[in-house]
Formats: structure tokens, C-alpha cells, sequence
């Protein structure tokens, strides 16, 4: 548009006529229903009844949004609410998010398709939407201030782009970002392609990272937490409230992932090797795809991995920081391994009768112990496998792999049935001598390790490795 037609029409008569031939804004008068969801179990895919034909997504304890068609338009309902999410059995939080639960529902859509999504904020401040990695226009970006004006408490706001390319997405505030993410706001976005062929899997999970701060015994995020957050969570859900991801003998599986806490996530799988096929920027082209096991996934980035399931079996997948598998309780507790507290115990239990010396060996009995807890607490590690304790928390869950599974069907299967001598076991012949290289330490060497080092004196030499 030349500049003198711009004068003639003013500023705002030009948004508006803009608006108007690009997407009929007259149009969008009627909202359609929210549809609220209140169970945090991961629901079945949901396979269009409208609009153009694709192969769905699975939502990691999680849903996705259903939408309408209206004169050509894919239309989605947002509400940004507080919530109350559990984020596994035994304790909920108090978070924010949309439409009952947070993250929010995942938004799917196809290549071409004209999508509009109204966003309704009863939220007791001000919000907006920012489509992660999608290609729109400006104005449809959701930064609050920058791009729009912010969406008040009680007020609804439109976006209308048309999805130009296929691809992994995500949703989130551009508004008191801090604070909202802190709180749980954000949600899954995939643009499948126009050819339900293209990059074809037969099991396409998703999920995104949170970081949260909850206080033992408290109910409600921490905001201005910047980096010792203490639950990581996947979807919201931390171990054992994670689902497996379920699949059949032979599939084709693709994860995708976001990351909107603080911190890189190095995502673990056992198993078979995976390859990273889609960013938040698009596919890789197939000469760029190298086989992993671990895929560091950076603040504010998205991947997704792909493999065959063709090792049968339970293939743990986690962040291999191992903070991160890990629950409320870990982050504060002294280190006391090689410390004997049994005259510290003697001297506590006089005035603390139930009082537990924890940590001399390691930690491990932490996963098999019932210990009293504040309530809506989880156990720093816990989790129970075919085996005994799993003893892990926060971001991790299992592959299962399993011969015989229905192509929608997602439910967590029985145990795995090991073929015979394929167990780890233990060895009951006559252990040999350890047959040690170089000199024995001493008893005095060992203790100088807990050796107090006076300011100024030389630090005793160690055992060098
Ligand atoms: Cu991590």
C-alpha cells in the first residue's frame, strides 16, 4: 500500500481494513465452547471429524484441544485460568494454566490451514499468547506491548494466522513471563503437513519441560526461583506420575519436546539410538540426522527424536542430570558418606526419638523407606519396577516396548517378560582376591581424607587417580 493511501485512511482505519481482508474479523462473533479438561491421564489421540485428514498426536499426561470449522476457518478456544495440577499421585499444585490443567491442551493444525484461537484470560492479571517458532504475521506474534496490547482480566482476544509450514511448536505468555512460566503456563503446538505422508511415525508423543520451586508441604510455585527450582517435570507430572510412552514391536516413534525451564535438559534414552529430526525451526534435511542416545535440548528449544521400537523391553528415557531425576526432598541434605554419625544419633534421639541417620552408605535407602513427610509431598526418590525400588523422581519415565499392542492403544502394559538368561544375576561361585594395582591405602591416608585443613597449612597430598 503506497503511502498516500496510508495517510488517507489513518492509522487505525488501516489496521482494520487490513485485518479485515486478511481474515474476516467481522466473521469471528460467535466463541466457541472451552472445553475443560480435569483428568491429568494422558488421553487418546484425537483424530479429526473436520477439516483436512492428519495422523495425531499423543499428549504426555495430557489432551488435545478440540476444534470447529467455521467458513473455512479452524477455530480454538484458549482460557488461561489458575488450575490445580497433580503432578503425580500424593501431590498437587496450585498452577496456572488453560483450560483446567497446565500445560495446556496441545493445538494441532495442518499446513494451509487458516486457524483462529480465541484466548480468554481469567487470570487475575493481564496475559498474552506467544506462538513459539511459528511464522505469522507481526501483529499475531503475542508480545504483549510490543506486537498487541495486553488481554486484561475478563477480556478475549483473537489471533488469526494461516500455518504456512509443518512443524514442532509450542504456546506460551509474552507477559509477566517470569512469573507466568514459573506458574505453568504453556502449551504444545504441531503443524502437521499438508501430505499426511510426509514424516510419517506411527506413534507421535509430546511433551514440554517445567521447572517448579515448591516448598515440602506447600501448594504453589515459588516465582522468583531462578535456579534451584526442586520438582522437573515433564507435562506438569514428575516420577512415578509420568506415563510410559507405550509402544508396539516394530513402530515408528517420534518425541517431541520443549524446554521452557531455566536450564538444558540432556534427554536420555536406553536402548536403541534415535536421531533428531525436527526443531522448533523445521525438519532436518536426512544428511544431518546422526544417531544419539542423548539429546541436549537448550532453554527455550525444541526437538523431536525418532527410532523403530525394535528392541523389545523397558528402555528408561530421562534427563541425565541427575539433580533432575530427583523430587522435592534432595536439594538441602548434607553429604555423609564414610561419616560414622552414631554418637551424633545417640545424642539426637534423646530429644527426637524417630530420628534416622541418612546418607552414611549413599542414598539409595532413601527409595525403599517410608519416612514421615510434610503433606502434598513427594519422596526425594521413589518408584517402584518388577525389581524393587527405582529410586528416581522428577524427569523420567519408561519406553516399553512390547509385541501385540493395538495401533491406538496407550495404556501402560504388563511387565516385561525377560526372555530366559537375559537377566542381570548374581554371581554365588567363590569370589577370587581383588587383585589390587599399586599400593594398599593406609588407615592414616584414609583418614586424613576428613582431615580439617587450618587456614594457611598445606592441604594433605591424596590418592592420585
Ligand atoms: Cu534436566
Amino acid at each position: 500500500m503506497d503511502k498516500s493511501r496510508r495517510n488517507f485512511l489513518g492509522g487505525s482505519a488501516l489496521a482494520l481494513a487490513g485485518a479485515t481482508l486478511v481474515s474476516g474479523r467481522g466473521k469471528a462473533s460467535e466463541i466457541p465452547e472451552a472445553v475443560i479438561q480435569e483428568s491429568p491421564a494422558m488421553q487418546p489421540p484425537l483424530y479429526p471429524k473436520t477439516g483436512r485428514e492428519y495422523q495425531p498426536v499423543v499428549t504426555l499426561n495430557g489432551w488435545t484441544l478440540p476444534f470447529r470449522m467455521k467458513d473455512g476457518w479452524k477455530e480454538f478456544h484458549l482460557v488461561a485460568e489458575p488450575v490445580v495440577r497433580e503432578m503425580s499421585p500424593g501431590m498437587k499444585a496450585h498452577l496456572w494454566g488453560y483450560n483446567g490443567q497446565s500445560p495446556g491442551p496441545t493445538i494441532e493444525c495442518v499446513e494451509g490451514d487458516k486457524v483462529r484461537i480465541f484466548v480468554t484470560n481469567k487470570l487475575p492479571e493481564h496475559t498474552t499468547v506467544h506462538w513459539h517458532g511459528v511464522v505469522l504475521p507481526s501483529g499475531m506474534d503475542g508480545v504483549g506491548g510490543l506486537t498487541q496490547p495486553h488481554i486484561k482480566p475478563g477480556k478475549t482476544f483473537v489471533y488469526e494466522f494461516v500455518a504456512t509450514k509443518s512443524g514442532t511448536h509450542m504456546y506460551h505468555p509474552h507477559a509477566d513471563e517470569m512469573v507466568q512460566m514459573a506458574m505453568g503456563m504453556m502449551g504444545f503446538l504441531v503443524i502437521h503437513p499438508a501430505d499426511p505422508n510426509f514424516q510419517r511415525v506411527d506413534r507421535d508423543f509430546v511433551f514440554l519441560m517445567a521447572g517448579y520451586d515448591i516448598d515440602p508441604g506447600t501448594y504453589t510455585p515459588k516465582v522468583m526461583t531462578m535456579l534451584d527450582f526442586n520438582l522437573w517435570a515433564w507435562n506438569s507430572r514428575v516420577f512415578p506420575g509420568i506415563d510410559p510412552f507405550v509402544c508396539n514391536y516394530g513402530d515408528k516413534v517420534r518425541i517431541r519436546i520443549g524446554n521452557l525451564t531455566m536450564t538444558n535438559h540432556p534427554i536420555h534414552k536406553h536402548g536403541a539410538p534415535f536421531t533428531v529430526t525436527c526443531t522448533d525451526g523445521g525438519w532436518l534435511p536426512e544428511t544431518a540426522r546422526v544417531p544419539e542416545v542423548t539429546a541436549d535440548v537448550a532453554v527455550g528449544a525444541m526437538k523431536a527424536l525418532e527410532f523403530t521400537a525394535d528392541e523389545l523391553g523397558d528402555w528408561a528415557i530421562h534427563c541425565h542430570k541427575s539433580h533432575h531425576t530427583m523430587n522435592a526432598m534432595g536439594h538441602d541434605v548434607k553429604t555423609f558418606i564414610g561419616v560414622d554419625k552414631r554418637t551424633a544419633q545417640r545424642a539426637i534421639r534423646r530429644l527426637v526419638p524417630d530420628y534416622m541417620p541418612m546418607g552414611s552408605a549413599g542414598m539409595a535407602e532413601m527409595g525403599e523407606m517410608e519416612m514421615p513427610m510434610p503433606d502434598n509431598t513427594l519422596p526425594m526418590m521413589t518408584g517402584f519396577g518388577p525389581f524393587g525400588p527405582i529410586e528416581m523422581g522428577g524427569m523420567f519415565t519408561v519406553v516399553k516396548v512390547r509385541k501385540g499392542i493395538a495401533r491406538d492403544d496407550y495404556k501402560d502394559p504388563p511387565d516385561y517378560e525377560h526372555p530366559p538368561g537375559t537377566v542381570a544375576y548374581e554371581f554365588k561361585g567363590k569370589a577370587p582376591l581383588a587383585a589390587r594395582q599399586g599400593p594398599p591405602p593406609s588407615a592414616e591416608k584414609t583418614r586424613m581424607e576428613f582431615d580439617v585443613v587450618k587456614p594457611g597449612s598445606k592441604r594433605p597430598a591424596k590418592h592420585k587417580h
